[in-house]
């Protein structure tokens, strides 16, 4: 080996040991500077000496690997999930069916981290992959983003072969930050910790993973005899020796009750850890014990998690402030002095309308415990009576729009007041954020924080204004907060935005009660929004979805010259008004069939699998009945599950959904 080889590896060696010490064990060895300097050091040999480098060098932790696809990953043991369980008595029956077998065992407590799960593998030492969980017996390989982790070693501190497991995570600080820089470009804002970190990861240019500050802990060795090892506890002793990052809180137990004191203890604590947990894994800690109870079909009989109910939180309410919506309406919206829920920060929730306010009991001033529902919307839980001082104000309904000033109606038998000024501006932010928006002609970077900042500036004021935005180029790139990169982002996804098929325009345009879905059934009906346009009514209502309302509010729609005006600009700057055609995709398991998706699926969001369904055309409905075909089934599904099977409808779980979309190239 030659001296250039020699000083890459020391620096190598530096560089992974300072990471080491860093990132996994929280010693930092040597300043920043000195890190800078090694690595500059290393980068440049690197230049000059490419058939040098090593494939795990710590250059590579700022990203710059791309890969065309994922490659697929089969995991020899599978990567098993947990059975849940909500409450003590569920734990306490856990332990008795352990002791019913002839055990008496202590137990390890870790903290349910709330990322995705990720298999490491490593050869005499030295880090070869990355696979994410998958469907739990083919992952797929993330080892270019894996490398950018920092707290994932690159070199282990003995040189063995071994597979470990453990979870991605992102810290909520991350988020925080990800998320303040997505807004500043009007990207939409990603939902929580768990969704960021898969989203992260599944990216093929490691550069973006680089950027997100992802972390790791690691819980779980498959193979544990091999390394003499006796104990889940020993494993992850074993693991933290080898340089990987363990969680400081697993505890080894003695019982149930100490397993319950470990429950409460991080109930309390859990709000203000740096990293999103969802609850307590809870492991019997004797290997052979473990290897005794063995699996059921898909869960270790050794092992189940504690989920913690969805966190409340206390604030207090400062004021109820009211918006009005594209179409009028008025929603009351909590103003809260801002607090973290289950990582993210929230200072507002929608109050839905004065009925909800009333039932609520809410004032101004109270202290309210606030959730967040399906993990992402916030509510306002209750308000705590306890804590009222007298001072509070009472709730007034406002009975004029508080934009422009006109009397608010509310009709009868319904719960919403509405502000019928069709000049009214805030309804026109409202339609160009709508317009904007993902479902409809999904402009990246047109949120609704730039809108309102356009509108105020004169730049947008209708929805053709959109289409001249690069009139005003150069005052924007001047803006505070808007560089030239961010600009010619939003221009292209203004310009790719023309060439979108028909249902994405009908559904941006707003009319009164056409749904994304409504609009793609038009689309493909009519073809053209020119043919749409000169139906009557009764022509409208022959469409089997399109009632009488609907057919009357597409007709006055077109009659309208506002909007006649409107359509023809939009012809004139080049908007496609046509339908683009199905996607030519087919499946015999979805074509022509009704599925109900319930639950939550892990690895994709109901809308995306409902669009995926569509695109094969399939229909995706919300409710079941005897004409469902097929009943998706998630996690925490609910009455839907329990119809189908009382029904004798075909049930796809996780797995066999994954297999159905992976066989079609969808995952
Ligand atoms: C977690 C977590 C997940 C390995 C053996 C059965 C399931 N999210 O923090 N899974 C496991 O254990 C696996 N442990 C954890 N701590």
């Amino acid at each position: 080996m030659n001296d250039i080889q020699k000083r890459m590896d020391e620096l190598v060696e530096i560089l992974e040991k300072a990471n080491q010490e860093y990132y996994v064990f929280d010693n930092p060895s040597l300043t920043d500077q000195e890190y800078d300097k090694y690595l500059r050091e290393l980068e440049s040999l690197e230049e000059k000496y490419p058939e040098f480098v090593k494939s795990n060098s710590p250059t590579k932790r700022v990203g710059g690997e791309v890969i065309d696809k994922f490659k697929k990953i089969e995991h020899s043991i599978p990567m098993l999930s947990l059975a849940d369980v909500f409450n003590e008595e569920e734990i306490e029956e856990f332990d008795a069916r352990i002791k019913k077998a002839g055990f008496h065992p202590e137990y390890v407590c870790e903290l349910k981290i709330d990322g995705l799960s990720v298999s490491l593998h490593y050869e005499n030492g030295e880090f070869v992959t990355g696979a994410t969980r998958g469907n739990g017996v083919v992952g797929e390989d993330i080892s270019h983003n894996v490398k950018t982790i920092r707290s994932v070693p690159m070199k282990l501190n003995q040189p063995v072969s071994i597979e470990v497991r453990g979870e991605i995570y992102m810290p909520r600080a991350s988020l925080a930050k990800l998320n303040m820089e997505r807004e500043s470009l009007g990207l939409p804002l990603l939902q929580n910790c768990r969704n960021a970190a898969a989203g992260s990861v599944r990216q093929l240019d490691s550069k973006i993973a680089a950027k997100r500050n992802l972390d790791t802990w690691i819980y779980h060795l498959p193979n544990p005899s091999e390394y003499g090892l006796k104990t889940q506890y020993e494993s992850i002793e074993y693991m933290k020796s080898l340089g990987l990052k363990t969680n400081p809180a697993n505890r080894l137990v003695k019982n149930i009750k100490e397993v319950m004191e470990f429950i409460h203890e991080y109930g309390e604590k859990r709000s203000s850890l740096p990293y999103d947990i969802d609850g307590v894994v809870i492991k019997v800690n004797d290997l052979e014990m473990q290897k005794s109870l063995g699996y059921t079909s898909k869960y270790p009989r050794w092992a189940i998690a504690y989920k913690f109910p969805a966190e409340e939180v206390l604030t207090k309410l400062t004021d109820i402030i009211f918006t009005v919506g594209r179409t009028g309406r008025i929603t009351p919206n909590a103003v809260l002095e801002p607090v973290i829920v289950m990582g993210s920060t929230i200072a507002r929730a929608t109050l839905h309308n004065e009925d909800y306010v009333l039932e609520k009991g809410l004032k101004i001033g109270d202290t309210v415990s606030i959730r967040k529902a399906g993990d992402v919307i916030p509510e306002v839980v209750e308000v705590k009576l306890e804590r009222r001082c007298g001072n509070e104000k009472d709730f007034v309904m406002i009975d004029s729009c508080p934009i422009c000033g006109s009397k608010l109606e509310k009709k009868e038998g319904q719960v919403d007041h509405y502000c019928m000024n069709p000049d009214c501006p805030a309804r026109h932010t409202e339609t160009l954020v709508h317009f904007a928006s993902r479902e409809a002609m999904n402009i990246d970077g047109l949120g609704e924080a730039i809108i309102q900042d356009f509108f105020n500036l004169g730049f947008i004021k209708r929805i053709v204004d959109i289409y001249h935005l690069d009139d005003h180029k150069e005052e924007i790139i001047k803006l505070e907060g808007y560089g030239h990169k961010s600009v010619d982002h939003l221009l292209d996804a203004i310009e790719n935005s023309k060439k979108n098929s028909l249902e994405k325009l009908l559904f941006g345009l707003g009319i009164p009660g056409i749904g994304d879905k409504t609009a793609l059934a038009l689309a493909r009906n009519y073809k053209t929004l020119e043919n749409l346009s000169r139906k009557t009514v009764d022509e409208l209502t022959v469409q089997k979805d399109i009632g009488p309302i609907l057919a009357q509010n597409i007709y006055d729609y077109f009659q309208d010259e506002k909007n006649q005006i409107l359509i023809e600009e939009l012809r004139d700057v080049g908007l496609n008004m046509e339908f683009l055609g199905e996607a030519i995709k087919e499946s015999t398991l979805i074509s022509g069939k009704r599925f109900v998706v319930t639950g939550t699926i892990s690895f994709m969001g109901r809308d995306e699998i409902e669009r995926i369904i569509e695109n094969y055309g399939g229909q995706a409905s919300s409710s079941v009945s005897k004409k469902t075909d097929v009943v998706i089934v998630g996690e925490k599904a609910g009455s839907k599950e329990v119809k189908a099977r009382e029904l004798g409808i075909p049930i796809w779980d996780e797995e066999k959904l994954y297999s159905v979309f992976k066989d079609l190239g969808e995952v």
